[in-house]
C-alpha cells in the first residue's frame, strides 16, 4: 500500500517553461538575412566573390585532386552548386543551433555568428586577387545577422523578463508574444528573400556585358602565335606570353564600368579642327594593327610582378588624330574612362611611328572586362598610368599646362616613359640548389627601344653576359638565361640590362614615386645538399 502523496505539487507553482516561439526559427531567419545582405553587398560592390561562394572556392581549392575529380564525375558542372547547397545545409543547422543558444546566452549566439563571419572572411582573403573591399560584405552581413537575431527574439526575451516578475500572466500574453515573433520573423525572412533576389539582379549589368563579350566576333583579330625561341625552357621562369587571367589588374574603381560594344563610342575633341566620334562598328571597319606589347605599372617595384606581356589587337591612334586635325600647339591628350578616371598622354607618343592603339582584344580575345572591355588604350613605352586607359570614351587634345590628370595631381610624373629594367625569376629567393651548374633566368624590358644585352654578377664579381632569347620586337620584354658553376654555400646574383641604344640600367635605388623605381634586382640562394 502506498499512501497518497500529500506534499503540494510544487510543479504547479514554478512557471511552466512556455515555449511560445521556436528559438531555432529565429536563428535560421536571422542567419539567412545575414547571408542575403552579405550576398547583395558583394554583388553591389562587385566584390571578387560573395562569402558562401568564397567558402566553396576555398574548399574546392583545398580538396585533394582525386576528390575534385570524383565530384566533377558525379555532378558534372554542377559540382560547385552541389557544394554550395551542402554549405547552406550545414549553415542552416548551425543557424538553428545558434538560435537555440541565444535563449540561454544572446552573447554566445553573436559569438557564434562572429566565428562564421571569420570563416567567410578568411576564405575570401585567401582568394587570388582578393581585395580589402571583399571583406566589407562580411561586416555588413554580420551586422544584419546580429540586428535581426536581436529583433526577432526580442518578444521572447521581453516575455521571459515579464515571467520572472509575474508568472501568472498566462495565455493572453503568450499569444501576444507569439504574434509579435511571427511578424518579426516574417519581415526578416521576406527581407532575406528580397535581398537574395535583388542581389542576383544586381550583377546583371556585368553578366550582360560578359554575354556580349562572349558573343562578340572580331574578324580582324588573329590568334596569338608565340614566336619561336622567345622562351628559354627553364622551370620556374614566367611564361613569355602572360595569360590574360594572370595579367595584373590595376584600377581605381570597385566595380568596373559595364559597356556593351553597342553603347561604346569615343569622342575626339579639344584642340582639333574637326571633332569626331567613333562607334565600335566604325572602329572595326578600320585597318587593324597587332603587336606583342609589354605593359607595366609605374608602381612595380624592382623585381615586382605588376608587368605582363600580351598580344594586343586594335586600331592605331595616330590616323584618328590626323583625321581630327590636331593643333600644333597641343602637347597631350587627356584620356577619360567611362568610370571617370583620366590620364594625360604625351601627344608625341600617340602620333609617332609606334603602335599606340585603341585595343579591342588581348591575347586574341575581346578584352576581359577587368582589362577595359570593350576598348582601351595601349601605348608601348609608357607606363600604364599615363597611357593605358581602360573603358576609354573620351580623348581631349589639349596641353599639359591645362589639365589635371588623376595620378599626376597625386604627385606622379607627367610624361611617364618606362624605365629600362630587368628581373630574375630563377632561382627563387632562399632556394637551395643542388651542386653543379646553376641556371639563372628572367626578363628584361625597355619598351619601344629594345634590349641589346643582359648581364649578371654573382657575389659582387664581374658582370658576365647572359644569353638573350629571341626578341619578338622592341615593344615586348625579352627573356634571358645563363648557367654558372658555383661552389657550395650562400650566393647572391644580380642582373642589369643594356638597351638597344647602349644605355646601361642604373644601380641607383629610387622608389616607385614619382616616375618608376630604379635599382638592380638580386636573388639570394644556397648551393649545397
Ligand atoms: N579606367 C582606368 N584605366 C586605367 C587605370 C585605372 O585606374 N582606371 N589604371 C591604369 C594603370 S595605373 C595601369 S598600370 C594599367 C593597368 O592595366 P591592366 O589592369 O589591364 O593591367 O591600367 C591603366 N588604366
Ligand atoms: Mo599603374
Amino acid at each position: 500500500m502506498t499512501s497518497p502523496d500529500l506534499r503540494p505539487d510544487t510543479r504547479a507553482e514554478t512557471p511552466p517553461v512556455r515555449q511560445v516561439a521556436p528559438w531555432w526559427v529565429a536563428g535560421v531567419v536571422s542567419g539567412y538575412l545575414g547571408l542575403a545582405v552579405a550576398y547583395l553587398a558583394a554583388r553591389l560592390l562587385d566584390a571578387t566573390d560573395d562569402p558562401v561562394s568564397g567558402v566553396a572556392n576555398a574548399i574546392i581549392r583545398r580538396t585533394p585532386g582525386g576528390a575534385v575529380e570524383w565530384a566533377i564525375q558525379s555532378f558534372g558542372h554542377h559540382d560547385k552548386l552541389v557544394l554550395v547547397i551542402g554549405i547552406l545545409a550545414v549553415l542552416t543547422a548551425v543557424f538553428a543551433g545558434l538560435g537555440v543558444l541565444a535563449e540561454r546566452s544572446f552573447g554566445a549566439a553573436i559569438g557564434g555568428f562572429l566565428v562564421l563571419a571569420a570563416i567567410g572572411g578568411l576564405a575570401l582573403a585567401v582568394q587570388r586577387d582578393s581585395q580589402a573591399i571583399d571583406q566589407l560584405p562580411i561586416v555588413v552581413g554580420f551586422l544584419a545577422w546580429s540586428f535581426a537575431l536581436s529583433a526577432v527574439t526580442e518578444p521572447m526575451r521581453l516575455a521571459a523578463i515579464a515571467d520572472s516578475y509575474d508568472a501568472s500572466l498566462g495565455a493572453s500574453q503568450d499569444a501576444g508574444t507569439r504574434r509579435s515573433f511571427l511578424i518579426r520573423a516574417g519581415i526578416v525572412a521576406s527581407l532575406a528573400a528580397f535581398g537574395g533576389v535583388v542581389g542576383r539582379m544586381a550583377g546583371r549589368g556585368r553578366q550582360q556585358v560578359e554575354q556580349a563579350r562572349k558573343l562578340l566576333r572580331l574578324e580582324q583579330v588573329t590568334e596569338p602565335q608565340q614566336p619561336a625561341g622567345v622562351h628559354p625552357d627553364v622551370p620556374g621562369l614566367a611564361p613569355w606570353q602572360t595569360p590574360s587571367d594572370d595579367f595584373y589588374v590595376i584600377h581605381t574603381v570597385f566595380t568596373p564600368p559595364t559597356i556593351t560594344p553597342d553603347e561604346w563610342s569615343l569622342r575626339i575633341h579639344g584642340m582639333v579642327e574637326r571633332e569626331i566620334t567613333i562607334s565600335f562598328d566604325d572602329l572595326l571597319k578600320r585597318e587593324f594593327t597587332e603587336d606583342w606589347i609589354t605593359l607595366n605599372c609605374v608602381s612595380n617595384e624592382v623585381g615586382g610582378t605588376l608587368i605582363g606581356n600580351a598580344w594586343w589587337s586594335g586600331v592605331r591612334i595616330a590616323p584618328l588624330l590626323a583625321e581630327a586635325g590636331v593643333s600644333p600647339d597641343a602637347d597631350c591628350v587627356l584620356q577619360t574612362s567611362k568610370d571617370g578616371w583620366n590620364c594625360s598622354t604625351p601627344l608625341a607618343a600617340l602620333t609617332d611611328d609606334r603602335n599606340a592603339m585603341l585595343a579591342v582584344a588581348m591575347n586574341g580575345r575581346p578584352l576581359p572586362v577587368d582589362h577595359g572591355f570593350p576598348v582601351r588604350t595601349i601605348v608601348p613605352g609608357l607606363y600604364g598610368y599615363v597611357s593605358g586607359t581602360k573603358w576609354v570614351v573620351d580623348y581631349e587634345v589639349t596641353r599639359f599646362d591645362q589639365v589635371d590628370a588623376y595620378w599626376t595631381v597625386r604627385g606622379w610624373g607627367e610624361q611617364g616613359p618606362v624605365k629600362i629594367a630587368s628581373r630574375i625569376d630563377v632561382p627563387r629567393d632562399g632556394e637551395t640548389l643542388p651542386p653543379g651548374a646553376v641556371t639563372i633566368a628572367g626578363e628584361a624590358w625597355m619598351q619601344h627601344t629594345g634590349i641589346s644585352r643582359v648581364e649578371i654578377a654573382v657575389d659582387g664579381g664581374a658582370w658576365q653576359q647572359a644569353t638573350l632569347a629571341t626578341a619578338a620586337g622592341v615593344d615586348s620584354w625579352v627573356q634571358w638565361s645563363t648557367q654558372v658553376d658555383l661552389d657550395e654555400g650562400e650566393h647572391v646574383v644580380k642582373v642589369r640590362a643594356v638597351d638597344a641604344e647602349g644605355r646601361v640600367q642604373t644601380a641607383v635605388v629610387r622608389p616607385v614615386l614619382p616616375d618608376g623605381a630604379t635599382g638592380l634586382h638580386e636573388r639570394s640562394f644556397r648551393v649545397g645538399t
